[in-house]
């Protein structure tokens, strides 16, 4: 699967995606990466990718012909849809992760400033994706968990298939505690159960406490009104 990013910071991709899972998939050809510079795609001496926002008020826009005119040089080599990461987005889950993740590829506009004017939106009929309720600096970051959380779901990217969920609502999200070795350390012992090698008795503990973590998590959740 290729992704494409478009952003006024490409450096900020490359450390990101040279270690862990996706690095090794990168190297092994079964993602590609590519992170270009806004600033190629523009025409005048200063490179100036923001103006002032029509009607007023604080900060700047990013003009639209930079960004459209990059996405249309990419579109030629990658045919997949077009998401721009803003703030108020359709929220990312797991389920819009498993359908990207079926696409030839992705092309991922980041926004800074104070956003990205919407004629962009309209000319690349391109998918509003916010990662969370709450306020970041600009797109890359977001553009980054989306990649990850796709990337991950592209057949053999994640080496042992049988550690990877089939459908997205399944065992991924719902984790059980964790141990390994030393069975005792600084008096904390591992639960009996796990180290009883009763694989029933073990299958019902992990159920048991994965859904006492969830009812746990969710007297913790705020929203905002
Ligand atoms: C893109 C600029 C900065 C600062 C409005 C838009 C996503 N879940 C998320 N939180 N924040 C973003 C996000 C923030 C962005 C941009 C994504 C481009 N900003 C904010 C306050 C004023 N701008 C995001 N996905």
């Amino acid at each position: 699967m290729r992704f494409d990013v478009v952003t006024i910071f490409p450096g900020m991709f490359v450390p990101a995606f040279q270690q862990g899972v996706i690095g090794r998939a990168i190297e092994r050809g079964r993602v590609e990466l590519h992170a270009h510079d806004l600033r190629e795609h523009t025409r005048d001496r200063h490179r100036q990718v923001d103006d002032m926002p029509f009607g007023g008020g604080p900060g700047m826009v990013m003009k639209p012909e930079p960004v459209i005119e990059a996405v249309e040089s990419i579109r030629a080599s990658n045919k997949g849809p077009v998401i721009i990461t803003e703030p108020w987005g359709e929220p990312f889950h797991q389920q819009l992760a498993a359908e990207l993740a079926k696409e030839s590829g992705l092309i991922i506009v980041c926004g800074r400033y104070e956003g990205i004017d919407d004629r962009v939106r309209t000319a690349l009929g391109a998918r509003e994706v916010s990662i969370g309720d709450y306020v970041l600096s600009g797109g890359e970051i977001p553009a980054m968990v989306i990649i990850d959380a796709v990337a991950r779901l592209v057949p053999g990217v994640v080496g042992d298939p049988g550690s990877l969920a089939q459908d997205s609502f399944s065992d991924e999200l719902t984790g059980w505690p964790q141990f390994t070795r030393p069975a005792e350390y600084r008096g904390m012992t591992v639960p009996e159960v796990l180290l009883s090698g009763d694989h029933a008795r073990i299958k019902q503990w992990r159920r048991q406490q994965a859904a006492q973590r969830r009812r746990v998590s969710q007297t913790k959740e705020v929203r905002q009104t």
